[in-house]
């Protein structure tokens, strides 16, 4: 039993586990203290529920994803726990500073973005909910590059998040599975020629008020036979741990396309690896408390997060019928009542196919039982040929779609468009299955551990109960007419705007002016979420504030963070322009009290829980169409940042419930941007009709921010008066009318406060709590094991 007072926990810990005298221990030891302290009492909640889980025989989810965006743990989990106070008051009796302690833990950076935090967000909320889940994923020895410039340009260095203990995990050498890859597949079998071990490590994560824990179960790849003397002996050292270092392969890198198909044969393997681990883990588990396979659905709802493990669904069929002889059909249908799968991206270029020599070369037997499902499929709907093969393909959306009961799009936007455009024909065949549920994001990460001042606010007007009941934020509507209360709210948007300069000011050597708007885009950088519209934007606005200096400009600071894929050139350009006009404005003594431009760089989950809560203006200006959701868009709204966006996504729904009052549109819709694109020389028609838009592109075309090399930004500036495919020069015009809205509402600071107020007191439905009870009501048939008012 862990000492009772959390000060003296923290204090044993220090000397017995890290073996450290408080006289002598770094804020290192002291976060590992603090962090094996408040492990202890996840634990104690953690087994509890997992008893309670067998107790009642109760259906599990297991939530299937190649990416867990969790960033850092400790401060979720001394939050959660309600620990806060004794753990500040603990280290400060020790001169040590709590923020200081937390914020030394690195972030498990094991995700590119959107899909990865969400699937962390839902981590939590499934905890918070008391629902009895599992996350099934890879341990990456490197999670997501970290990033650099070096004159403007992005440089990728590798992620080391393991380099130090990682005090949150369980290794669990007993749990682990052999894996095979390659050889031969008859009718009945497989004999792969080659084979990996899956070796589980398990983080325990915990839900508000920590009432209940479920775990985050990441498989690691170990070799068969680590180590051979026989070469060591032979004085062959380096083949001798070969094998290990090849098995070990398999999980050591996070791949960094986030909306790009890759095709690699890693990759394959590593979908492949964890998703069989995961199902294998799956069955053991089942088979452990039941007979009767038959039951199967009734007790485990799998959720495939995207693609990237639908293997799982051949590899699950296989284990029923080839090792336990379950009819074929039978085993189908078995598979079919377990899994469900999330779509989250229309774009082409991220939907999963692989060349089928390849994967018949590493997944022979699956290739086989494709087939067999494909043709089952086939015969019972003749009108319509729809397959997971073709075109010497295996595509992972169809073989999804098929094998699910549910499928999920992530925004009612997105959920319309994937019936009428990529899933047409299955939806037709299926009209039942596709369901929409919008993202959501977890309040407690999001608002209360990231806003501790907004936070207070709130519970000082409505009480705590908005933490775990996000919807209760409606009722600060009426004091947003109370000038008083309007007050305290912008003045905890302009604390959190000093803190966030002066960290500015310390990383990264920039002076803001917390006055300004602080107007702020952070997502990773692709064509269509569209970073050079905002920087075009940015080019006009500098250049008609040299043209008039003395007018009433609105100061703005636009700061942009995230990363590029390494292998994405037009991504990585956007990045080098927006660097590249930066250090041009910044050094402009004309228009340097009024605008100022950052791109920070390694954006991660810690530095959106800094800029989140300082911001003014939230920007999310995707072509309409492409973003299936956003989550980062719900974020800024719950934290007071007024979205300027287009009708995209989960922006269509932010919209509705904060108002359109509260809400700077701009842009064409879904369905005008297909018109549009189809008019002949439409980015030069919009070029010739907006002179502003003409002016900041000729800047850019003339080298105004490349002296040194005028042409650098040829090949942005050919696609923008081209086929400027993502239509930013058609959306620009509209767009520098609703910043000027923007502006105008910010000079009122009663009106813009009013504004980003009601912000927050109307999306208190974008909680994950809520996303999740949709996934648990409509998608899993799973309930809540809480005792009510415990
Ligand atoms: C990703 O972050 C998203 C979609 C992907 O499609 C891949 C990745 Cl890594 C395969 C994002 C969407 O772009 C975003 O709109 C959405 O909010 C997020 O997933 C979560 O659904």
């Amino acid at each position: 039993m862990p000492p009772k007072d959390f000060r003296d926990a923290i204090v044993t810990h220090l000397t017995y586990s890290l073996g450290k005298d408080p006289d002598h221990a770094t804020v290192f030891d002291w976060r590992m203290a603090l962090s094996f302290a408040v492990r202890d009492r996840i634990v104690d909640a953690w087994m509890a529920s997992t008893r309670r889980t067998y107790a009642k025989d109760a259906k599990r989810v297991y939530y299937l994803s190649m990416e867990f965006l969790i960033g850092r743990l400790l401060e979720d989990g001394v939050i959660n726990l309600g620990l806060e106070d004794e753990a500040r008051r603990a280290l400060e009796g020790f001169g040590l500073n709590f923020t200081d302690v937390v914020t030394d833990e690195p972030d498990a950076a094991l995700g590119n973005g959107g899909l990865g935090r969400l699937a962390a967000c839902f981590m939590e909320s499934l905890s918070s909910l008391g629902c009895p889940a599992f996350g099934y994923g890879i341990r990456y020895e490197h999670g997501l590059f970290r990033q650099s410039f070096e004159n403007g340009r992005q440089m990728e260095a590798p992620e080391t998040w393991l380099q130090q203990p990682h005090p949150w995990e369980f290794e669990r050498p007993e749990a682990r599975f052999l894996l095979g890859f390659g050889g031969t597949a008859t009718a009945t079998g497989w004999t792969p020629a080659e084979t990996v071990y899956a070796e589980a490590y398990d983080t325990p994560i915990v839900g508000w008020q920590g009432r209940w824990a479920n775990t985050l179960r990441l498989w690691s790849g170990r070799a068969v036979d680590p180590f051979n003397l026989e070469k060591f002996n032979a004085g062959e050292f380096t083949a001798a741990t070969e094998g290990e270092a090849l098995a070990r392969t398999i999980s050591r890198v996070l791949y960094p396309e986030d909306s790009t198909e890759i095709g690699k044969a890693l990759r394959i393997k590593q979908e492949y690896f964890f998703s069989a681990a995961s199902v294998h883990d799956i069955l053991r588990r089942f088979e452990a408390e039941h007979a009767d396979l038959g039951l199967l659905p009734s007790k485990v709802a799998i959720q495939l997060n995207d693609t990237h493990p639908a293997i799982a669904g051949p590899e699950l069929i296989r284990l029923l019928h080839d090792a336990r002889g379950m009819d074929f059909d039978e085993a189908v249908r078995i598979a079919q009542g377990c899994l469900n799968y999330t779509n989250h991206t229309l774009l082409p270029e991220a939907l999963e196919s692989w060349d089928e020599t390849l994967f018949g070369e590493l997944l022979p037997r699956h290739l086989q039982i494709i087939d067999r499902v494909d043709a089952a499929h086939a015969k019972a709907h003749p009108k319509r040929k729809v397959s997971a093969r073709g075109d010497g393909r295996v595509k992972m959306g169809e073989l999804s779609f098929i094998l699910a009961n549910r499928v999920n799009g992530v925004s009612a936007l997105h959920t319309g468009l994937m019936k009428t455009t990529v899933f047409k024909d299955l939806n037709s065949l299926h009209p039942e299955k596709i369901i929409n549920e919008t993202n959501g994001v977890t309040p407690r990460r999001w608002l209360h551990n990231c806003n501790p001042g907004l936070s207070a606010l709130i519970t000082d007007t409505i009480g705590d109960g908005w933490i775990g009941d996000l919807e209760q934020l409606e009722i600060l509507v009426p004091h947003v007419d109370d000038a008083g209360w309007l007050e305290r709210y912008a003045a905890v948007k302009t604390a959190n705007k000093a803190a966030l300069s002066d960290w500015v000011m310390d990383a990264h050597g920039l002076k803001l002016d917390p006055q300004a708007m602080f107007d702020v885009q952070i997502k990773r950088i692709h064509e269509y979420k569209r970073q050079h519209l905002n920087i075009l934007e940015t080019i006009a606005l500098w250049q008609e504030m040299k043209d008039t200096p003395n007018a009433d400009w609105t100061p703005r600071v636009k700061l942009f963070a995230g990363k590029a894929a390494p292998g994405y050139f037009f991504a990585k350009e956007i990045i080098h322009l927006i660097n590249d006009a930066a250090a041009v404005i910044n050094a402009d003594k004309t228009t340097n009290d009024k605008l100022k431009v950052a791109f920070l760089p390694n954006y991660n989950v810690s530095m959106a829980e800094r800029l989140i809560p300082a911001s003014d203006l939230s920007e999310q200006i995707s072509t309409a169409g492409k973003e299936a959701s956003g989550t980062g868009n719900m974020k800024f709204a719950l934290n007071g940042a007024p979205t300027v966006g287009t009708l995209d996504g989960a922006n269509v729904e932010i919209r509705e419930r904060v108002g359109a009052e509260n809400f700077f549109l701009f842009g064409m819709t879904a369905d005008e941007v297909e018109a549009r694109r189809a008019i002949k020389n439409h980015a030069a028609k919009a070029v010739a009709a907006d002179p502003r838009l003409k002016r900041a592109i000729d800047a850019v075309a003339k080298g105004v921010f490349s002296p040194g090399e005028k042409a650098r930004y040829k090949g942005i500036v050919d696609n923008l008066t081209g086929p400027d495919y993502f239509l930013v020069t058609s959306d620009f015009t509209d767009y520098w009318r609703a910043q000027r809205d923007a502006d105008a509402v910010f000079t009122d600071t009663a009106a813009w406060s009013k504004m980003a107020a009601m912000n927050t007191a109307l999306s208190g439905w974008f909680s994950s709590d809520r996303t999740i009870r949709g996934y648990m009501a409509d998608i899993w048939g799973a309930e809540s094991l809480l005792e009510k008012d415990a």
